[in-house]
Parts: structure tokens; C-alpha cells; sequence
């Protein structure tokens, strides 16, 4: 186990939870090739749940594509986790939460296997997302219908947008105790102000018999969240800072993001662990979208967790490749005679290797489609050398799952060339020879008092660098560069 030595943990103790986000259920659902991707992965992951007897289904947002998905996608969203998850088997989480703040639209008020009308062998918990978050009359959302259906227990709501206040789901099984955050999507900029005004609260959940000490008490809850916002920085409050989150949690489940990132990072801020799943259906033909898709089987046994990452073996193989024709107009001969026609010439060449290269994605599964994604992206400097890549696709119809966008030229933004700055060997010999020099700061400030003039730095002063290389080396701060960039800037800290 993740920061544990496994200790003498046993399955009536562990909490297992299957961990999935993004199956952006009816993604497609009308493309002849591809319309059927989203469910065949997401059935994947159910079964995985079944085999690997879970205790529960935890998903991270974006279950549906559509905030208002069509009949074809309910239904069959409807049928999977009816087969799957319906059953005789007992379901060995007790609740320890009242409820009935924490479910929304649950006809029992609680989750679906205590409603004595159910028979739920495995339960799904899910926040929403971006895509299927409540919209229309009533503000619902999809998952509203799921769990009045009893099939989903959809949490994490919030139903005020001026203050936020997130209590736990508690559970318990054997000697774990899990507290469940969740944080419905809400968008960024939101988010970011609510926590500059102190409207986030979360109930930090250690109560426990009250015999113990309090530290005996923390350490018998695990804090488990999961959030569905902008994790990759993408601009100023477009993205939620990891470091916004209380260091009480554990482990933050990542939804949104569809890069799969599953093993856990740990923040060394908080001192909590992330994991970001992706998505189970690729969305857009990007790089990241590439990365072989996972989902996630996390046992919990009192504080400690691991995390073992379960490959989709379903997942439509995809290959991505991004070339600068600038590199290769040499190569080519681009700059002479019909450029157009020698790239083209390269592409098919290029596209052969990729749909060659493609079979190592498949796993054998029966229900993978072997028709692969593929994008080459074409990064070009002048018009000239660029096809018509709607003719080019048709080329591809029955061997490509994504004819039509293939290729994709990037216009090349030139840039100024970046100079190559190397290290001044005279001048850090002479600022090692300097008598007194005991201190790596020193060393930063003496060795640019020696280089300066040739190459002064130009993002930061040098009396900044050695401030940083001071704070990080003698006072171990790991806010340092942060602190004082911000201080630089002006920029108010949160
Ligand atoms: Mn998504």
C-alpha cells in the first residue's frame, strides 16, 4: 500500500472501489465507425468491477456526453448498470451519515442499497460533470434520473452557488472508515472566487468513539475526494490549484482531465495524493488522448491506499504523431518544385506506419474495434505545403475510424530563436575561487556579479534567483519560487 507496509489487512477490512471517470457515455452515438466506443468501454469497466468483487463504483463526472443525452444512449446506460450492478450479493458498506442532505433525488433519501424496494449488489457513486451537469427545468441532470431510477447515488451536488459546503459521505467496512468528498463540477473562475472569500467549507470528519485520542481518531478515517475541474494550469482562475484543497485529504480522485494520469502523484504542498484517471473514450484527437486508457481498482485499509491501474483492453487503438515540416523541408525537397505533392506523398507514407504501428494496441478482447484512430498532425510553416485533407481521408475510409480528420495542418508560429545561454565556466571558476563563498546563494549572486554584462538573465534578476536558491537549500521552503515570482509580479497570493 501507498506510504504503508501492507500491515495485516483482510478482506473484511478493505475497502475496494473501482475508480472510472469521463465514459462520456453517447460520444459519437451517431458515427457509423466509432458511435458504439463509449459503451463498450464503460461495460468493460462494470465487468471489471464485477470480477474484481468491488465493494463500490466511484466515477468522476461525465458519465453522459450530452446534459441531455439521447434515447439511445439513456437506454443503454440504463441497461448496463441494471446487468451489472443489481443483484443478491450484500453490499458490506455500512453508512454511518445521515443522508439525507447528501443524496439528491433519491426517492429513499439515502443511497440506492438501503431502499428496501432495490436489490443492489454493487453501487455507483457519482458526482457530475461538465458535460452532464443539471440544465432545463427543474435543474436537473441526468444523474437526477439515475438515482431516482435507484441505479446511481448521485453526490456532491451543490445547490448554492454563493457559499459551498461539503460534508462527507461516511462509510464504514470492518476497521476502515472512509469519509467521501465530492465536488460536483462548477466552473473554474467560481470555484477560485468562492475560495478567496472563504466560502468553501469542508467538514474535516474525525469523530470516532470519543475514547480515543484525537490523533488515534485521524487516523482512522481515510479521506477520499473527488472533483471534476481544470487541473492543468490554463490561465489565471481557469484551472483549481491542488493546493486549494485541505491537506486532510488523502487522495483526490481527478475527473475532467482526460490524459490518463492514474498513478498517484503525491502534492508535496499538502501532502495528499492525486489521481487522475481520464477518460474512458478518447474526445478529441489530441497527444494525451493517446495514452493508453485505464481505470482503477483502490483499496483502502484504515489510512493507507493503493492504487492499481486496470488497462481498458476495449479502448479503440489510437496513434498520434505530430511532425514539423520545417525539419524535414531538406529532406523533402520542399523548397523546390511541387511541395503539396511531396508532403501528401510523405503523409501516406507517414499514415502507413501509423496504421502499422496501430496493431500493438491491440489486446485480443473480442469487443475491440481494430479500425484504429489516427491523427498526424502537420505543423507548417507556409501554405504551399498543404493538401486537401478531406480528398486525403477518403483514401482511408474503410482502414481509419477517423477519415475525415486525419491530417491536421498546424500553422508553425514562428518564433524568435531562443538563445542558448551556457554555463560561464570562467565566471563560476571564479566565483568558487572567491574566498568565503559557503553558501549556494553566494554562488548564484557571485557567479552573475561574473558573467554580467554577457549574459544577464532575463526572466528573473540573479538577486532573485539567489533568494529562491537560499530559500529552497537553507530554509526548505517549497513555496519559495511561487512567493517570490508572485512578489515580483504583484500578484495577490491565494
Ligand atoms: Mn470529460
Amino acid at each position: 500500500m501507498t506510504n504503508a507496509d501492507g500491515g495485516d489487512k483482510d478482506v473484511d477490512n478493505v475497502i475496494r472501489i473501482m475508480v472510472s471517470t469521463d465514459n462520456h457515455l453517447g460520444y459519437l452515438g451517431n458515427d457509423r465507425i466509432r458511435g458504439e466506443d463509449s459503451f463498450v468501454a464503460f461495460e468493460e469497466m462494470l465487468q471489471l468491477a464485477v470480477s474484481e468483487d468491488v465493494d463500490m463504483i466511484l466515477l468522476g463526472g461525465d458519465l453522459f456526453h450530452h446534459a441531455v443525452p439521447g434515447q439511445y444512449a439513456l437506454h443503454k446506460c440504463l441497461e448496463l448498470l441494471r446487468r451489472y450492478t443489481f443483484g443478491d450479493k450484500p453490499v458490506s458498506l455500512e453508512i454511518l451519515s445521515d443522508q439525507s442532505r447528501c443524496f439528491h433525488n433519491a426517492v429513499n433519501e439515502s443511497v440506492n442499497y438501503e431502499d428496501p424496494n432495490l436489490n443492489i449488489s454493487l453501487p455507483v457513486f457519482s458526482i457530475h460533470g461538465n458535460h452532464d451537469d443539471p440544465s432545463g427545468a427543474g435543474r436537473l441532470s441526468t444523474l437526477d434520473l439515475l438515482s431516482t431510477a435507484g441505479l446511481v447515488n448521485y453526490f456532491g451536488r451543490w445547490t448554492d452557488l454563493t457559499k459551498l459546503e461539503i460534508s462527507p459521505v461516511l462509510l464504514r467496512k470492518g476497521e476502515t472508515h472512509l469519509a467521501l468528498y465530492g465536488l460536483s463540477h462548477i466552473t473554474d473562475l467560481r470555484l477560485i472566487h468562492l475560495f478567496e472569500e472563504f466560502k468553501v467549507t469542508m467538514q474535516c470528519h474525525t469523530e470516532n468513539s470519543t475514547d480515543q485520542s484525537a490523533e488515534d481518531e485521524e487516523s482512522n478515517w481515510f479521506h477520499l475526494m473527488v472533483v471534476h475541474q481544470n487541473r492543468a494550469n490554463r490561465g489565471h482562475k481557469q484551472y483549481l490549484p491542488e493546493e486549494l484543497l485541505p491537506a486532510f485529504l488523502n487522495l483526490i480522485i481527478w475527473g475532467h482531465e482526460h490524459d490518463c494520469r492514474i498513478e498517484p502523484e503525491l502534492n508535496v504542498k499538502r501532502d495528499f495524493y492525486v489521481s487522475q484517471p481520464g477518460s474512458s473514450v478518447p474526445t478529441s484527437l489530441s497527444e494525451g488522448e493517446s495514452i493508453k486508457k485505464h481505470v482503477g481498482l483502490l483499496e483502502i485499509y484504515k489510512n493507507k491506499f493503493q492504487l492499481k491501474p486496470l488497462p481498458l483492453k476495449t479502448v479503440r487503438p489510437f496513434i498520434f504523431e505530430s511532425i514539423n515540416l520545417s525539419d524535414m523541408a531538406a529532406e523533402l525537397g520542399l523548397d523546390e518544385g511541387d511541395a503539396k505533392s511531396k508532403v501528401e506523398k510523405f503523409a501516406r507514407m507517414k499514415i502507413e506506419e501509423m496504421i502499422e504501428r496501430s496493431k500493438d494496441r491491440l489486446t485480443g478482447h473480442p469487443k475491440q474495434p481494430e479500425i484504429p484512430l489516427i491523427r498526424l498532425r502537420l505543423l507548417y510553416p507556409n501554405e504551399s505545403y498543404m493538401f486537401n485533407t478531406i480528398r486525403f481521408g477518403q483514401e482511408y475510409n474503410s482502414r481509419v475510424a477517423n477519415p475525415a480528420d486525419i491530417v491536421h495542418f498546424k500553422k508553425l508560429i514562428q518564433k524568435s530563436k531562443a538563445e542558448t545561454i551556457n554555463l560561464d565556466k570562467e565566471a563560476m571558476k571564479k566565483a568558487l575561487e572567491m574566498e568565503n563563498t559557503t553558501r549556494v546563494e553566494e554562488l548564484v549572486d557571485r557567479y552573475f556579479d561574473e558573467a554580467q554584462g554577457q549574459k544577464p538573465l532575463k526572466l528573473l534578476h540573479s538577486k532573485a534567483l539567489a533568494e529562491i536558491t537560499f530559500r529552497l537549500v537553507e530554509r526548505h521552503d517549497p513555496n519559495a519560487a511561487d512567493n517570490i515570482v508572485n512578489f515580483l509580479l504583484g500578484a495577490p497570493r491565494w
